[in-house]
């Protein structure tokens, strides 16, 4: 049953991008019949989704349409950090071959697993998310995502390879370096944040470097944070290349998820694999096909961590119209915001919790903290503004830089980040009657 889950349309096989022009009712079949495999396994070998199911008084046999998905229990990131490392596993470790891992909503990391036909998967659907960006043979691509336990750098990579170009695994940061590969290595396109193309257009320019005449990237694939038609018009216009979203989650697969074609107007997903609803985030009912609402994603073909219904939090609508490219896989709309407090600096998942858990375990810190997100030169920033006993501020005022290094460090530990941190007096931070504002996000007040 496992093996028939991927590319194995009941003996069709489809070179991977004309998966993307499957007749739409065949596409359809292949949904259920994979929706109908996966629940089953899911159900079998996984305790946390038979037991929400069970609750639920759901068997896998009542998943007779595509529809039926709405009977089923919903997961959420805290599913992962609960089950903490492996629960969510539907193989034995023997058949997992790769490991991938994304901040949970505290200390601790999520953890997500690949087998050797996972693999093979992600592999090719980032091959259709570069082909669908333009990408071919031929070109040179300076792969800046971060490698290592981050989804982005080894994601990309494989299927970077796949389609025959050539890779450079440079990962992320050390901004001169890279502009200096782009050119002397004759790069054609790129892949990173967009925050971070940003940041070394900048450079580009203090280095006397202009991107039209000077090097020869031509597009660029731009994912794992949210950004703006300001931001894309920006980075095209300054740089010369074309500039595509690519949308994914460690939870779900990584980058490969969805990915805009030439026609830049919406992220086609990658239906094969992905079941995708929009539920509003409040009822958790279906909200009309068009309208705004929170994605929620079945992974359609995954073996390692099969995920049902998961809540990705992330908003958008379905854009049901078809899209000139001819591709009959549905598009969503760019992701605009999130349904909760996470935000993204350089590409790093933060949630205000693991904040708050680095700076409680510090001494003389109070529960009240704010932290303000601003960008220059397209360089996030994080400052952490923390109160602090007014017995510290009064009496041990020589202690507090060694104070303000304690909680950074802290900080970077959970999230690997560097963070300005400013101690204030108690009462500073202003209170909220509701929810406490705990992030103040001014990245957007210019590009
Ligand atoms: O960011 C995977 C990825 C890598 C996607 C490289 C694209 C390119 P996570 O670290 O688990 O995985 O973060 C997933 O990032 O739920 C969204 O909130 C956000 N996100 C990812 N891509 C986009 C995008 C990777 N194109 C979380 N636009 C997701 C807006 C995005 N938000």
């Amino acid at each position: 049953m496992i093996r028939n889950l991927w590319n194995d349309l009941d003996g069709t096989f489809f070179p991977e991008s004309a998966l993307d022009y499957m007749p739409a009712d065949r596409l359809r079949e292949v949904q259920l019949q994979r929706l109908k495999a996966v629940t089953a396994l899911a159900y079998e070998r996984v305790a946390l989704f038979r037991e929400r199911m069970d609750a639920k008084g759901v068997k896998p046999g009542d998943v007779r349409t595509l529809d039926d998905v709405r009977l089923l229990p919903f997961a959420a990131k805290t599913d992962l950090r609960d089950t903490y490392p492996y629960g969510l596993f539907a193989v034995p470790m023997s058949e997992v071959v790769r490991l991938h891992a994304s901040s949970g909503t505290t200390g601790k990391p999520i953890v997500v697993g690949y087998t050797a036909p996972d693999m093979e998967v992600w592999k090719q659907v980032i091959m259709r998310t570069l082909y669908a960006a333009g990408f071919s043979r031929g070109d040179v691509v300076q792969n800046m995502f971060g490698y290592g336990l981050f989804t982005g750098g080894l994601g990309l990579h494989d299927g970077i390879e796949g389609i025959g170009a050539t890779v450079i695994p440079i990962s992320g940061g050390n901004s001169e370096r890279q502009i200096m590969v782009m050119k002397d290595f004759g790069v054609t396109a790129v892949s990173c944040t967009p925050s971070y193309f940003i940041h070394l257009i900048e450079v580009a320019g203090k280095l006397g470097i202009d991107f039209k005449r000077d090097l020869k990237v031509k597009r660029g694939v731009f994912g794992a944070e949210p950004w703006t038609d300001q931001m894309r018009q920006f980075i095209e216009t300054a740089s010369g290349i074309k500039a595509y979203d690519i949308y994914g989650l460690s939870e779900i697969i990584g980058p490969g998820v969805a990915a805009e074609c030439g026609c830049q107007s919406g992220l086609h997903v990658f239906e094969d694999h992905f079941l995708v609803e929009i539920v509003d985030p409040k009822t958790l009912e279906p909200v009309p096909e068009g309208q705004e609402g929170e994605l929620v994603i079945t992974t359609l073909s995954k073996q390692a961590m099969p995920v049902i219904r998961y809540r990705t939090r992330d908003i958008t609508a379905i854009e049901a119209r078809p899209c000139a490219c001819g591709r009959s896989i549905r598009r969503i709309r760019r992701i605009s915001r999130r349904s909760d407090d996470m935000f993204i600096i350089r590409g790093v998942n933060v949630f205000p919790s693991q904040i708050e858990t680095a700076l409680l375990k510090t001494e003389a810190s109070l529960p009240h903290y704010q932290i303000v997100l601003t960008r220059k030169s397209g360089l996030d920033r994080m400052e952490v503004r923390v109160e602090v006993t007014g017995e510290m501020l009064r009496d041990r005022l020589s202690e507090m830089e060694g104070l303000q290094r304690r909680f950074a460090h802290s900080i970077e530990q959970i999230t690997s980040l560097h963070t300005d941190v400013i101690l204030v007096q108690p009462g500073t931070i202003p209170r909220s009657e509701g929810k406490a504002k705990r992030v103040l996000d001014h990245r957007n007040d210019s590009v």
